[in-house]
């Protein structure tokens, strides 16, 4: 029912525009995606087909059908359009197996090639996608790439050149590439063992030592691990980066706080900011699926390990009056698990929390986590619902919060797909035979 709320309200007020605003019924388009459309629809396919909205998917795939163009000009994130739009459409093509996904997924991915053409191989961050020229981000170090950005890519782009079949673009997009972007990595020297987020795409080194598991790190470290499942365990590089990094993020950034609450904290040039963003609370699930792999003596370490990062993500939210969690929370001066500045007080819709929880259900069976994803459907019924939509709130510690008027587009791809997946049985999009893309997109393994 949230879905198809979300979805309704979507199509009544801002079909084809990229997100839903819900306060003031309109849409927002916004400038992530070079002037692609519809992030919402194509974030949303999967979610309406696996929760069998009929006819709510098929209203989605007319859209696709007849609307979404690619021939668009403007600055698009490599790493956003490959997340949403390619991951969105891969899933649904392989979820249904109908061609117009596969064949809007495969023309969209050759328009981000140009972004891997640096003298490095490492992608730039942003494209635009009619005039197919590419440069870095503004605000990033120094012209520098981000390790969360190019080093999110894997999944989707081995797929691409799997399902193209055509040679070039295989050598080009994918195998090649992508592949590349490790050898760059396990070439340069990580202070401590540790990947900071800058990197130039021309000379392959750090730009900067900031180190995080959360934004600008987060994904790169989920798609190593799932880069070894989606293989069936065969790409044994991608295991081994995996392992090697979680051992230096747990001997340098793993804590405990006073209070016993166990968290990973920022790490800046050798010092540590004890902080915690929402984005990182996704590696509850991300260190419990690794766990399950890992050898017996080390297994039951990270089950713990995943569950008490898992359990303190919870803490944030419970500890807030509307019981969801802010933007970030720290562990200084007394403060446990809550934001200390106004600014990082928000909540956006995000999924990181309900992600681990579906993930620690999963693979434990334990039914607290259901019991907190339940949670976390009250307190969105009660304080994110409005009367067209859902929508993130700008203070989570005040139980009349404003609305920021927008339902983001990973609510319906990530946090109610998540949500379902909580409650539904395990072999609904097994973890055996599906890996999900850090947009919740599942993608199927190479069995
Ligand atoms: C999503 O687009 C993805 O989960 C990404 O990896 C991080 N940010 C948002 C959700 O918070």
């Amino acid at each position: 029912q949230m879905m198809k709320f979300a979805w309704d309200n979507y199509k009544q007020y801002a079909l084809g525009k990229n997100e839903l605003r819900p306060l003031t019924k309109n849409g927002h388009i916004g400038n992530m995606f070079g002037g692609l459309r519809g992030a919402t629809v194509v974030d949303a396919l999967d979610t309406l087909y696996i929760m069998e909205l009929e006819e709510e998917f098929q209203e989605a795939k007319k859209w696709v059908e007849k609307s979404f163009d690619l021939n668009v000009n403007g600055e698009a994130s490599l790493f956003e359009v490959n997340i949403r739009y390619i991951g969105g459409l891969l899933a649904a093509y392989y979820l249904t197996g109908e061609e117009v996904f596969k064949s809007k997924a495969l023309e969209l991915g050759e328009k981000l090639l140009p972004a891997f053409n640096t003298p490095t191989g490492i992608p730039r961050g942003v494209i635009n996608l009619g005039r197919q020229d590419t440069w870095s981000w503004g605000w990033a170090s120094a012209g520098s790439s981000i390790l969360a950005e190019f080093g999110t890519l894997h999944l989707e782009f081995l797929h691409l050149s799997e399902l193209s079949g055509n040679p070039v673009f295989a050598e080009k997009a994918s195998i090649s590439q992508v592949m590349n972007i490790r050898k760059v990595l396990n070439r340069v020297e990580k202070p401590q063992g540790l990947y900071p987020n800058f990197l130039s795409p021309v000379t392959g080194n750090w730009v900067q030592h900031h180190v995080s598991i959360g934004g600008l790190g987060d994904s790169f470290y989920e798609y190593l691990i799932k880069s070894w499942l989606m293989s069936d365990k065969k790409d044994s590089e991608a295991k081994k980066m995996y392992d090697d990094a979680l051992e230096a993020i747990e001997k340098h950034l793993v804590k405990k706080s006073a209070g016993g609450l166990t968290y990973i904290a920022e790490w800046r040039g050798g010092i540590l900011d004890h902080k915690m963003g929402h984005l990182a609370c996704f590696s509850g699930g991300m260190i419990a699926l690794g766990a399950e792999h890992a050898g017996e003596e080390r297994k039951q370490h990270y089950m713990d390990l995943a569950a008490e990062i898992t359990n303190t993500c919870h803490e944030s939210y419970t500890r807030s009056d509307t019981k969801l969690g802010p933007e970030a929370f720290r562990f200084d001066a007394g403060t446990e698990a809550m934001a200390t500045r106004l600014s990082e007080r928000y909540y956006i819709l995000r999924p990181e929390v309900v992600e681990s929880y579906m993930y620690m259900w999963r693979l434990t069976h334990d039914p607290k986590y259901r019991q907190w994803g339940w949670e976390v459907v009250k307190a969105l019924e009660k304080h994110c619902r409005v009367e067209a939509g859902f929508s993130g709130i700008r203070d989570v510690y005040t139980t009349t919060p404003t609305h920021d008027n927008m339902q983001q587009s990973f609510f319906l791809a990530e946090t109610l797909k998540y949500l379902y997946l909580l409650f539904c049985e395990d072999d609904v999009l097994s973890l055996d035979d599906w890996v999900f893309n850090t947009e919740a997109h599942p993608l199927p393994v190479n069995h």
